[in-house]
């Protein structure tokens, strides 16, 4: 207890830079009480009850006359009513207790070397040497039990400003720290804001693409309807000379053999008749002088004396040969044409397989353009096969596809990055540089883990698996009232920032894990402490640059400023 009133004095007076100024002025006066004690005159007067008047001599004679004590500025007579001591009753007081104010604030130890301060009035000789209060060992001027306090005022003077230097390096350090994470903040705040003007010209131009791209859509769609399909012909020029030369193949074989049919029936007859002469020669009456019949018969045996020659016949089985079926043993093998390694045009469909996929979007679409182009020019074969989307539906089709898709994925994003900018990220925007990245500390059988604007974890060191802690929510600022530690690790008092996290796994028979994320100036990242005050609902004790101080550089404006 007299250790924190000692260090609360101390840092409430650090900055007043109060010496003691004369040696002339009653033992524990302090300086800006030096009016009051005028050591010439013979008389005071009690500084809250001026009325009172005393002899300068009743001054620290040890016996409190004055009712506000301000006659006892150097002993502990009138410690009853000093601010600084415990409430003590006041002899024939009706309520116990003295209500009375002191005029002074304590015993003044001049602490040359080191920074002058108020003891409280009950630490006068009391036989301890207050050195954390008053380091030159005035206090102790009665030597109470032989005690003598030496004055350590040099030593303890040198190594106080020795941490207050340390502290003022650190101080700037962290403000440094927290200037370099504004920097980078600026900068992601910066790419934000240029990504979603991107973002807004990007949708722009692909509306009107959409548009452009429905349009021509529907236009192809409509006129290729009409087209009436001829054959199932594949591939460009060659593919279609294929498909008319098996056509045309096929009538020939076709006529040939009719032809055949027709010279056989043909060759039937012919055999009938040459038997029907040849009888009716044999037959006939040579004695009857009919000169049609003699004429006849002469014909015929003309015709036979020229049949006698040899004959330069196409054998059957040539014509049967050509008469086969086409296919991969005889004739010509058509599917082999047909199938074979793919059509001229699916090399230039199958083109885009071969690229990396971070030129394939661009070049999906400008080879589009070239089918359709290509297909329009009769270059590239349309309609494939029969019953399926035509080619130039189909890339009209994608086309469209690829600029709707393009434009909901764009559209989604510029969602998501207008409401980052939107998003709470401290003060300056500060935990935008932060987010994303961890920190983490081994307490007990886990590890805890925090990752800035995103979660809190707790991994288990025995391998049970990691539970989430929670997910972060916002940002608030609560009041910390918390010891100073020396090596600064620590919330101390006044206003912190705290970032919650909420809705982390539920807990066995209990609510969703919750962690609430205190933050202290440091000069790096650290996870100081982790406690978990009821089940499940965690408290981490954090050290940040993030949280230091706004000390602004000078012309550097921040978010609130812009
Ligand atoms: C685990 C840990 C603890 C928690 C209990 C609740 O053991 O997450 O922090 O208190 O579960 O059952």
């Amino acid at each position: 207890m007299r250790q924190t009133d000692a260090l609360v004095l101390l840092s409430t007076l650090a900055h007043s830079s109060v010496v003691a100024s004369s040696q002339s002025l009653p033992r524990g006066v302090g300086p800006e009480f030096a009016k009051f004690y005028e050591s010439k005159a013979p008389t005071f007067k009690c500084i809250g009850n001026p009325s009172i008047v005393i002899k300068s001599s009743q001054i620290n004679d040890n016996s409190c006359d004055c009712p506000d004590g301000s006659d006892e500025p150097g002993t502990a007579a009138c410690a009853y009513i000093d601010p600084l001591s415990p409430e003590q009753p006041l002899p024939g007081s009706a309520t116990g207790t003295t209500n009375t104010t002191s005029a002074l604030p304590g015993f003044w130890c001049a602490n040359e070397g080191h920074i002058g301060s108020y003891v409280p009035f009950m630490y006068v000789n009391d036989g301890v040497c207050d050195y954390d209060l008053c380091c030159d060992g005035s206090e102790e001027f009665a030597h109470v039990g032989g005690v003598k306090c030496e004055n350590r005022c040099k030593a303890i003077g040198k190594e106080y400003r020795r941490i207050e230097e340390e502290r003022k390096k650190s101080k700037e350090r962290s403000a440094e720290s927290r200037r370099a994470l504004l920097r980078d903040s600026a900068e992601l705040r910066r790419k934000v804001e240029s990504r979603i003007s991107e973002l807004r010209q990007e949708i722009n131009n692909l509306e009107v693409k959409k548009v452009d791209l429905q349009r021509k859509f529907e236009e192809v769609e409509r006129s290729e309807r009409g087209k009436v399909v001829k054959d199932e012909g594949q591939g460009g020029k060659l593919g279609v000379l294929l498909s008319q030369a098996k056509a045309r193949v096929k009538e020939l074989r076709d006529t040939l053999d009719k032809v055949l049919d027709q010279r056989d029936d043909l060759q039937d007859r012919v055999d009938k008749l040459e038997d029907i002469l040849s009888k009716f020669k044999e037959e006939y009456n040579p004695n009857f002088n009919d000169e049609g019949v003699k004429a006849a018969v002469k014909s015929w045996e003309d015709y036979s004396a020229s049949n006698t020659g040899a004959k330069d016949d196409i054998a059957d089985a040539d014509i049967m040969k050509v008469l086969e079926e086409d296919g991969p043993s005889s004739g010509v093998n058509w599917a082999e044409f047909a199938e074979g390694d793919g059509s001229d045009a699916d090399i230039v469909y199958n083109l885009e397989a071969y690229l990396p996929s971070f030129v394939r979007d661009f070049v999906h679409e400008k080879l589009n353009q070239a089918r359709v182009w290509m297909i329009e020019n009769g270059i590239l074969a349309d309609n494939p096969k029969t019953g399926q989307e035509s080619l130039l539906v189909k890339a009209a089709r994608e086309a469209l596809d690829a600029a709707r898709n393009d434009f909901s994925s764009k559209t989604s994003q510029l969602e998501e990055q207008e409401k980052d900018l939107e998003k709470d990220y401290g003060p300056d925007d500060i935990f935008r540089a932060l987010k994303g990245r961890c920190i983490s500390s081994d307490v007990g059988e886990y590890e805890y883990e925090l990752c800035w604007i995103d979660r809190t974890m707790q991994k288990s060191k025995k391998g049970h698996g990691n539970t989430n802690m929670g997910n972060f929510v916002r940002i608030d600022r609560e009041y910390a009232d918390e010891e100073e530690r020396v090596d600064g690790k620590s919330l101390g008092k006044g206003e912190r920032l705290v970032l919650r996290y909420d809705n982390g796994q539920g807990c066995w028979n209990g609510p969703n894990r919750r962690t609430d994320v205190w933050l202290a100036c440091a000069e790096k990242d650290e996870l100081w402490k982790v406690s978990e005050s009821e089940k499940c609902v965690y408290r981490m004790e954090v050290g940040t640059p993030a949280a230091c101080e706004d000390l602004h550089e000078p012309g550097v404006r921040t978010k609130d400023e812009l």
